[in-house]
């Protein structure tokens, strides 16, 4: 493991972190993540720097910092650092079972780690889920949908392309009489996603998504 300086504050570490997924520093951005989970910091937290960190990857890519090596790169880093966070979410004391989620990356998208995430943050929260994998085509939602009979729908989809897939599978899913919620998340999503793809509720965030499912199924929150 690198050296951590054990002066530096948990705020410097965070923002070392989340320059250390940036930069694609691998041993760095792991040895800070060992760092903070041994000091018992929030888990989920934690997940919110790794992401702000990808995002700059992401943008690194756009502007032809890096290339889809850097990409790939990028992906196995958060990767490795699930491997070393999840353990500690599911390890918090599950709540009874409150309802299930049909949950999948949509057609023609790949992107799964933000996905996992969502999968293992609602099974530790309480929910059944039924997770379909990645590029999921409309049909297979829906044959799903008819079969598990979900409490709600949960899409997932980072490229542009995902959102006409989201459209379609949102589509073909009121078609075919499937009226439960259906919420859309990745970190390209906007309001402007929601309406096009004419989905109920959007998140880039899976604690936002978890807050809204959780309102969905207590009857607090009414449909938009
Ligand atoms: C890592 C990465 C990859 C990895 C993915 C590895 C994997 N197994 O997932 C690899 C290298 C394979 C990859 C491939 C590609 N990628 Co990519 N990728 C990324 C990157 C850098 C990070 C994504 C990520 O994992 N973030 C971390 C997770 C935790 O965040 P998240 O996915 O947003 O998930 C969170 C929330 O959104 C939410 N959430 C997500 N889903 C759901 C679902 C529900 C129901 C809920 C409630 C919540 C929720 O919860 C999560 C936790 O909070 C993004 C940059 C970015 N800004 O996102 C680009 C990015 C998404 N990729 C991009 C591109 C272009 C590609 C490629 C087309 C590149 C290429 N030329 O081949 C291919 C796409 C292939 C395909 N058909 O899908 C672009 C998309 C641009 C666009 N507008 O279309 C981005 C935005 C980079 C950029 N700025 O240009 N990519």
């Amino acid at each position: 493991m690198e050296g951590v300086n054990p002066a530096m504050t948990d705020n410097a570490r965070q923002n070392e972190l989340i320059s250390a997924i940036s930069n694609l520093e691998e041993a760095r951005a792991i040895s800070l993540v060992e760092e903070l989970l041994s000091r018992n910091y929030d888990p989920v937290e934690l997940v919110n720097y790794c992401q702000t960190g990808m995002r700059q990857v992401g943008e690194n890519y756009s502007r032809h910092q890096y290339s889809l090596s850097g990409l790939i790169m990028g992906g196995e880093i958060f990767r490795e650092i699930m491997d070393l966070i999840n353990p500690v979410i599911e390890n918090k004391p599950s709540k009874s079972t409150i309802g299930t989620i049909l949950l999948g990356t949509v057609s023609g998208d790949i992107h799964d780690l933000g996905k996992n995430i969502v999968s293992i943050l609602f099974k530790c929260n309480g929910y059944t889920v039924f997770d379909l994998g990645v590029d999921v085509p409309a049909s297979e939602f829906v044959k799903q949908s008819k079969i598990l009979k979900p409490d709600i729908i949960g899409l997932s989809g980072l490229i542009t392309n995902a959102l006409n897939s989201m459209h379609e599978t949102i589509s073909l899913l009121r078609k075919e009489q499937q009226c439960m919620p259906i919420i859309i998340g990745g970190s390209q999503l906007s309001e402007e996603a929601r309406h096009y793809t004419c989905s109920d509720f959007w998140v880039n965030d899976a604690t936002d998504g978890l807050a809204i499912c959780n309102s969905i199924l207590t009857g607090c929150k009414k449909l938009s």
